[in-house]
C-alpha cells in the first residue's frame, strides 16, 4: 500500500464526495490540536457543570487523532447539509418543536454509508468514517481546515452557506503533500471579531441565555443538552426562560443567525421525515418505542420525548 497519496487521488475523493450531495470538504494534515485549543477545552471542562449528566467528561475530546485510528495522518473533513424540503415544510405544521436535522433517518449511519460507498469507489480501502459518535475535536479540526468560523453561538458557520450542516470525517493513515500543512488559523474570538462583530441575535434568542458569547455555552442550559441528554430528567428550565416549544434539540440560535438566510438544502432522501410526526406528538401514547428505531430521534426514545412535552407545560 502507498504510504502518500498522489494529487489525482485527492482531487478524485474530493470531487466524488461532492457529487455525493456533501457541500463542502477539504483535506488536512493531522496534528495535535494547538496548544491554544487545548487550554481552552481544558478550561471549558473546569467551567462546565456536569452536575448529573456527566457526559462531556465521559465523552472526553481526545487530542490525539491517531487514538481514532491508528497511525492516522491525514483527514479529509466534509460538511453534509440536513435541511430538506420536505422537513422545512413539515417544520411549521407541527405543534411542537423538533431541530431541523433530526426529522430523518439517524444521520450517523446514512453519512457514513454515503461517504463509505463514495470511498470504495475511489479504490481507497483503509479509513475510518466519525461524525458525532467518537470524541474527536470536528469542529476544530474543520476551523483549521478552513471550512468555516465559529460564531457567537459556538457554531461552525459556513461564510456562505451557513450552518445547517454535519461535520464529517475521515481519517486515512496515507500521508498528504506537505502542502496541505495548515498553520493554527487564530481563535474563535479572532473569527467572532471579525464575522459576528456587534451582532448578539443569537445570545439575546436563547430561551435559556444558555450562550455565553465568546463561542462556548453552559451546556446544562441548552434546551439540546435538556431534551436529549439528559436522560433522568433532573435538569431544568431556567425561571427566566422564554416561552418554548422545543421538545428534541433547539434550532434558535441558528434560526437567527444572519449567515443561515438561506440554508443549504440536501436532496438526500434519508433527510426527509421518515416518521408520522403530526399523530406522534399529538398522541405519543399510541406508539411503541420500536418506532423510533434507524431514526435520529432514537438518541431521546418516545418516553423521554413524551416527559419533555409534559415539561413545557410545567414551565
Ligand atoms: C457534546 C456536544 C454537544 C453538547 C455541547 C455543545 C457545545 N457547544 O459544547 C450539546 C448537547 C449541548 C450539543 C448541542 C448541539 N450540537 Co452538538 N456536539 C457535541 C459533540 C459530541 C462534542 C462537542 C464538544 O466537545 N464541545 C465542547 C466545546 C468546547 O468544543 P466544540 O463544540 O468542539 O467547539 C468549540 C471548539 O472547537 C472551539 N475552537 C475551535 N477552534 C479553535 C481554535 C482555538 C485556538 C481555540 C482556543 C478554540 C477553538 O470553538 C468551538 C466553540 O466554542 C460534537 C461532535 C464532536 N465530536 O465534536 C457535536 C457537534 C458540535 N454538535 C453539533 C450540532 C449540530 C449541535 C446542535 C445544533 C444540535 C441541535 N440542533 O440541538 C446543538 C448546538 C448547540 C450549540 N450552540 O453549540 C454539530 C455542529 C455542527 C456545526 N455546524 O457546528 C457537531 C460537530 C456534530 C456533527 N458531527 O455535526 N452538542
Amino acid at each position: 500500500m502507498s504510504k502518500a497519496f498522489r494529487e489525482e487521488e485527492l482531487a478524485k475523493i474530493h470531487n466524488a464526495l461532492i457529487k455525493e450531495g456533501f457541500f463542502a470538504g477539504s483535506w488536512i494534515c493531522l496534528e495535535r490540536p494547538s496548544i491554544e485549543f487545548r487550554k481552552f477545552y481544558k478550561d471549558f471542562l473546569r467551567k462546565a457543570k456536569f452536575g448529573i449528566l456527566n457526559y462531556l467528561q465521559k465523552y472526553r475530546l481526545k487530542m490525539e487523532p491517531w487514538r481514532m485510528l491508528k497511525g492516522a495522518s491525514s483527514a479529509f473533513i466534509l460538511l453534509a447539509p440536513y435541511i430538506t424540503p420536505s422537513s422545512k415544510a413539515l417544520k411549521s405544521k407541527l405543534p411542537y418543536k423538533i431541530s431541523l436535522y433530526a426529522y430523518g433517518k439517524d444521520y450517523h449511519r446514512v453519512l457514513k454509508k454515503r461517504a463509505k460507498k463514495v470511498l470504495l469507489s475511489c479504490n481507497q480501502d483503509h479509513f475510518r468514517i466519525i461524525t458525532d459518535s467518537t470524541p474527536f475535536p470536528e469542529r476544530y479540526f474543520a476551523r483549521q481546515a478552513g471550512l468555516g468560523f465559529i460564531g457567537k453561538n459556538g457554531m461552525l458557520i459556513h461564510p456562505h452557506r451557513g450552518s445547517y450542516f454535519f461535520i464529517t470525517v475521515i481519517l486515512f493513515q496515507k500521508k498528504l503533500p506537505n502542502s496541505y500543512k495548515k498553520n493554527a488559523v487564530g481563535k474563535p474570538q479572532d473569527d467572532i471579531n471579525r464575522y459576528c462583530k456587534d451582532c448578539t441575535r443569537c445570545i439575546d434568542a436563547c430561551p435559556t441565555g444558555a450562550l455565553v458569547g465568546d463561542g462556548t455555552l453552559d451546556i446544562n442550559l441548552c434546551i439540546s443538552t435538556i431534551t436529549i441528554e439528559d436522560k433522568l430528567s433532573q435538569l431544568s428550565y431556567p425561571d427566566q426562560s422564554k416561552n418554548h416549544k422545543w421538545i428534541f434539540g433547539c434550532d434558535v440560535c441558528q434560526q437567527v443567525c444572519p449567515y443561515n438566510h438561506e440554508p443549504v438544502l440536501s436532496s438526500w432522501k434519508e433527510f426527509d421525515p421518515a416518521l408520522p410526526f403530526e399523530q406522534l406528538l399529538t398522541n405519543p401514547t399510541r406508539f411503541e418505542e420500536s418506532i423510533l428505531n434507524g431514526t435520529a430521534l432514537k438518541r431521546a426514545g418516545l418516553k423521554k420525548l413524551q416527559e419533555n412535552i409534559q415539561k413545557l407545560y410545567n414551565t
